[in-house]
């Protein structure tokens, strides 16, 4: 029943779209065999090639399930099953998710079409699928124990509802949630509209992903699921930078990206060089009148989030968390806090010890990836990125939005770094430098200080502190 084929092995040969029109009867009648996918990169939009049209979106470091077509009701399978998913190249973390990847494969239909989603639970405990933000009968809601008995291990459930309405959805389990959603389950889910609707625009690009987050201590593969807050990566769709493709678009696209929260906390999402409308939320695409320019969305937990925007600035534009402990990976957590700290002394009687030992920190974290200091087996290190001028020192919640006059039309492959035209890069001034002017008032120029102190003092002092909360 589960025979894994590799889907692009035939999705290649018809061109993203997947046939499976020559299906007898009987076969019809059995479950469809589930697609499952290994591969973290960024896959083709899949060009529907039954049912209503729609412009398909594009996952990022995902893929969107194949369907087949029963008698009017589009027909997917989703498999729950554990999952190896390379975070970034040289980390795989083992976790649990959906054929064969985590986040499990993006579902895109059309408002009003019939779908029928069979959920096999290949983990070793009970699960569901809770349809997030769906209109459908209570009875298909996906809550374990309240709406429907949990799918036991080894079992099939069949979930069937009508798509009512047009937006950006999520799907992941409503059974022993805290465990299952620390481990990776979820995924995507796109309502394109049946018509063209007032208040949703046509786009030349339509991106998605979803904001995850896990504690995986360095050096281990399995995340700590009792962590509530205190997470040491974060990603979208399980990958972390650099390991998240860029999004590829060409000058004067219209691109929409779709962004859903499925961590413990909020994540206001930053582009640089653009400003973009939220066109639409969780309840749907947002009226007219409500949208206004901004280069920040704040996505709160359990929400959905659809920017728009023209991509009208060619270039490489950052495209981030603007939590900066959220574009930072697992080896920057728990290190101590030695800005201005002179410890070379100690350094040289350590290194009588351990040759090895380095100093850390003492000017700032930026040392960490100028080292390029060596980092535990099966991690990433805390700050890093190699970019046409240097590191780009980040992790965690980042990509590059590339806009390119010369990308064509549907090519989302990456057109490498940026061609700065002539005198338009920030640089180094050799001229002549005038000497500061400074205040002299003490304690500041607004309200200077009637009494000065004494002596001078200057806090020497660091204290040992456990770290917490992000
Ligand atoms: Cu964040």
């Amino acid at each position: 029943m589960t025979s894994r084929r590799d889907f692009f092995r035939y999705a290649g040969v018809t061109g993203g779209a997947v046939a499976i029109s020559a299906v007898s009867r009987v076969a019809m009648a059995a479950l469809p065999e589930p697609v499952i996918q290994t591969r973290p990169d960024t896959m083709p939009p899949l060009v529907p090639d039954s049912g209503t049209p729609y412009n398909p979106v594009v996952t990022l470091n995902g893929w969107t399930l194949p369907w087949r077509m029963n008698q009017g009701v589009k027909e997917f399978h989703l498999v729950a099953e554990p999952v190896v998913r390379e975070m970034a190249p040289g980390f795989k973390a083992h976790l649990w998710g959906y054929n064969g990847q985590s986040p499990g494969p993006t579902i895109e239909v059309v408002e009003g079409d019939r779908v029928r989603v069979f959920v096999t639970n290949k983990l070793p405990e009970h699960t569901s699928i809770h349809w997030h933000g769906q209109r459908l009968p209570s009875g298909m809601d996906g809550v374990s124990g309240l709406t429907q008995p949990s799918i036991q291990p080894g079992k099939t459930f069949v979930y069937e509802f009508v798509a009512r309405r047009p937006g950006t959805f999520m799907y992941h389990p409503h059974a022993d949630e805290m465990t299952q959603m620390a481990m990776g389950m979820m995924g995507f889910w796109v309502t394109h509209p049946k018509a063209r609707h007032p208040l949703i625009d046509e786009v030349q690009r339509d991106f998605c992903f979803l904001l995850n987050a896990y504690d995986i201590d360095p050096g281990s593969y399995t995340p700590k699921t009792m962590t509530m807050t205190d997470f040491n990566l974060w990603s979208w769709n399980s990958r972390i930078f650099p390991g998240i493709d860029t999004l590829n678009v060409r000058l004067n696209d219209k691109v929409r990206i779709r962004i859903g929260n499925l961590t413990m906390t909020n994540h206001p999402i930053h582009v640089h060089g653009h400003e973009f409308t939220v066109t639409g939320t969780d309840g749907g695409p947002t009226p007219k009148a409500s949208r206004w320019p901004e280069v920040t969305a704040d996505i709160a937990v359990g929400q959905m989030r659809q920017i728009d925007f023209v991509a009208d600035e060619e270039g490489d534009w950052a495209f981030h968390c603007h939590k900066s402990h959220h574009t930072m990976n697992a080896m920057g957590h728990n290190v101590p806090m030695l800005i201005g700290v002179d410890h070379s002394g100690v350094a040289r009687k350590i290194n009588k010890l351990i040759p090895e030992y380095m100093v850390m920190g003492e000017r700032g974290m930026a040392d960490m990836t100028e080292m390029e200091m060596p980092i535990p087996d099966n991690t990433a290190p805390m700050m890093t990125g190699e970019g046409p001028f240097g590191s780009v020192e980040m992790g965690g919640m980042f990509s590059v939005l590339k806009v390119r006059r010369d990308q064509k039309p549907g090519d989302y492959k990456d057109p490498g770094w940026f061609k700065h035209p002539e005198g338009t890069v920030a640089h180094e001034y050799t001229g002549p430098l005038a000497e500061p002017a400074r205040f002299k008032a003490e304690g500041g120029q607004s309200m200077p200080r009637v009494q000065s102190p004494a002596k001078v003092t200057e806090v020497q002092v660091r204290k040992p502190a456990s770290h917490s909360g992000h």
